[in-house]
């Protein structure tokens, strides 16, 4: 049952090159915490997508560090929907900074999955204006076709 005053909302969960082997995990603490997934797709971001992405942060010192990382490999890009579901996904994440979360949030996802301030596993967006413009940008609702995804992924 839906708790009073809560009200269902879709946002954008990512989970970042970083975390990517340990999607299982973090899928299954998505749908544990009564979340559901309703759309998913792998993706390779070129860094000119990249940037677009996180075009907020562009100013900020650990811009060009957040665009290496983000483009080092394949991220799993999903439309989550729940009570609440911008607010309560970022408490499901954690502290961005991993350490924090290990000592503020021990079962969050940053500190169960996360390595640094900037390898922390996964995004959340954080409103419900940035949930629409985010899930526009990897699920377009028509025209765009979204990231195009022209990097080859590695076949070792
Ligand atoms: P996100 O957008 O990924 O959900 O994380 P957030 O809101 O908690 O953090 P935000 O301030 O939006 O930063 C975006 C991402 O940039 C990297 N970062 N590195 N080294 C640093 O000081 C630093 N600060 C931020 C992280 O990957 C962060 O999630
Ligand atoms: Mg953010």
């Amino acid at each position: 049952a839906r708790k009073v005053g809560s009200r269902k909302e879709k946002t954008l969960a990512l989970i970042k090159p970083d975390a990517v082997p340990k999607m299982g995990s973090i899928i299954e603490a998505i749908i544990v915490s009564g979340f559901t997934i309703t759309k998913a797709k792998m993706v390779l971001l070129s860094r000119a997508e990249a940037m677009d992405f996180y075009s907020e942060h562009q100013s900020k010192s650990f811009f060009h560090d957040l665009i290496t990382f983000m483009t080092s490999g394949p991220i799993v890009a999903m439309e989550v929907i729940g009570d609440d579901a911008v607010s309560s996904w970022r408490k499901l994440l954690g502290p961005t900074n991993c350490s924090v979360a290990r000592s503020e949030s021990p079962e969050s996802i940053r500190a169960r999955f996360g390595t640094d301030g900037t390898k922390n596993a996964a995004h959340g967006s954080d409103s419900i204006t940035s949930a629409a413009r985010e899930l526009e940008f990897f699920f377009p609702s028509s025209g765009g076709r979204g990231p195009k995804n022209t990097a080859k992924f590695s076949q070792s």
